[in-house]
């Protein structure tokens, strides 16, 4: 009886919600005496609505308006409403019940960046000044069309980079006079040491995007030494001096930086490289500036997959950016852990996530993250990443200021920790749950490993869903 009234119920809501063969948990609320219409607003932030458990909700996804209502808690908004922020920030709207105290910011989304237009192309950045707790590292977003440079020039951090379409064309010089080109695609990296002058160019097809990391939150995209601003501030006369050739030549050299701005399309690399000829000092560089992150076998994991390069791994060069590339599946999870020797800076590249930070003395806060968005997790801050939807994959990078990717992680700690210290310190007193836990912790390592960083969820669920009843 019980049970078909509990699919009555659900055949309802499906034709209720018309979310195709899926119906939220929180969908059965509106038959425990919420209006129907309150419940396809607002999903479960409605005030009758219980959770003890914190279940993620993915409003974005669910096109749901969270209001500050909570157990039970809370009041409807009377003053003004900023209905698409609430949507992307849900756990600010109404966080867990384990959240407490205050914690700075660590959510900065590039949309709210202010957009530098040039010629064919567009730069963006987040760092210091946007993001306080962007302290170990500036972000910069750019786009180039086909053809557009981003002019020849250095600047005093180091320079790693990520491209997320299309592709680029790469220029640089070492500290020996040796120079180096390559061509990128999707899903590589650059990194140029502090100082080391370089150029990018945009190609066909349609340019490319990518992701600048510097090494230092305090970096502007605005200030670097460019080619033609130090021309344009050099005497003539020293210039006719330095190129052994007549000022007069110099007469219509651009009189400030140019910084982006279209070129012509460039041929084949063979084509374009300088003839090398070492007696004259045209030679070719010794180090490998580039790397092919997504064409590196990937660790597999229960819930995604996960690609590290950093300087002691895979790209030797990079010695102060370290970096992991995740994809976490629908419903998986980024299990819980802390980075020991750097802050993290994350990079949302798809999907919708939920991260709580924990930074000791009780404190601990939620941000909700999309597409475009920048995270910051401080050194040894325990965090997760869940993926808020049903649907839909994450994809993250994570980077650091360090030459090495280093994580501890939960589970791995528990598992390898004397079991009776570990049931001590949760289960004092409780046999059952420790014999639970000890239990599914063991089958865990069995089945998996204790190495598992991207979690998927079981077939059988976690048996532990929060039943019609509790609701
Ligand atoms: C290039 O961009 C145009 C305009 O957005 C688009 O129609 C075309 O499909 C793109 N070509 C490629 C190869 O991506
Ligand atoms: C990881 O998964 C990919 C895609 O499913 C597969 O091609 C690859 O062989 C797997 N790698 C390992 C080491 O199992
Ligand atoms: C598709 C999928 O795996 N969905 C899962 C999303 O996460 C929740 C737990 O938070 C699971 O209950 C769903 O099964």
């Amino acid at each position: 009886m019980q049970l078909l009234k509990f699919s009555a119920l659900c055949l309802l809501t499906l034709a209720e919600f018309g979310t195709a063969g899926r119906v939220p948990y929180w969908a059965q609320q509106h038959l425990k005496g919420e209006p129907v219409a309150a419940v396809k607003a607002h999903g479960p932030y409605t005030p009758k609505h219980k959770d003890k458990y914190d279940h993620k909700i993915d409003a974005e996804g669910d096109g749901l308006d969270p209001l500050p209502y909570r157990n039970g808690e809370g009041a409807t908004v009377q003053g003004p409403w900023n209905r698409a922020r609430s949507r992307q920030n849900p756990d600010l709207v109404r966080p867990p019940s384990t959240d407490h105290g205050t914690l700075s910011n660590m959510r900065w989304s590039f949309a709210d960046s202010h957009i530098r237009i040039e010629e064919g192309g567009w730069t963006r950045q987040t760092t210091i000044r946007e993001l306080p707790t962007s302290v170990e590292i500036a972000g910069v977003n750019m786009r180039l069309d086909q053809g557009v440079i981003r002019e020849l020039h250095w600047h005093i951090q180091a320079e790693w980079a990520y491209v997320l379409e299309g592709k680029v064309r790469i220029t640089a010089l070492d500290t020996e006079g040796g120079n180096f080109v390559d061509d990128l695609e999707k899903g590589d990296l650059w990194y140029f040491p502090p100082g080391h002058p370089h150029s990018l160019q945009g190609l066909a097809p349609n340019g490319t995007e990518f992701l600048l990391i510097f090494d230092d939150g305090h970096f502007s995209e605005d200030s670097t030494f460019i080619l033609t601003d130090w021309l344009a501030h050099t005497p003539k006369s020293v210039l006719s001096e330095n190129f052994r050739i007549s000022p007069e030549v110099f007469e219509t050299i651009p009189k400030s930086e140019k910084y982006i701005f279209q070129g012509s399309l460039p041929g084949p690399i063979d084509k374009e490289r300088t003839p090398l000829d070492d007696t004259k000092g045209i030679k070719k560089s010794k180090l490998q500036f580039t790397h092919r992150l997504m064409q590196q076998e990937p660790l597999n994991t229960t819930g995604g997959q996960v690609r590290i390069a950093d300087s002691k791994t895979t790209f030797p060069l990079s010695k102060t950016i370290a970096a992991a590339h995740l994809l976490l599946q629908p419903g998986a999870m980024r299990e819980m852990h802390w980075h020991p020797q750097a802050d993290e800076w994350s990079f949302f590249i798809r999907g919708r996530a939920r991260v709580t930070i924990f930074a000791s003395e009780g404190n601990a806060r939620t941000f909700d993250y999309g597409p475009g968005d920048v995270g910051i997790v401080p050194k040894n801050m325990g965090h997760f990443i869940e993926n808020l939807s049903d649907d839909e994959e994450v994809e993250i990078l994570e980077i650091f200021r360090s030459d090495e990717f280093l994580d501890f992680s939960l589970f791995q700690w528990m598992a390898s920790t004397p079991k009776r210290m570990v049931a001590e310190h949760l289960f004092q007193g409780d046999e059952e749950r420790q014999r639970r836990f000890l239990g599914e912790l063991e089958k865990g390592v069995e089945e998996i490993g204790a190495h598992d960083p991207i979690r998927g969820v079981p077939k059988n669920g976690y048996g532990d869903d929060t039943t019609e009843e509790e609701l």
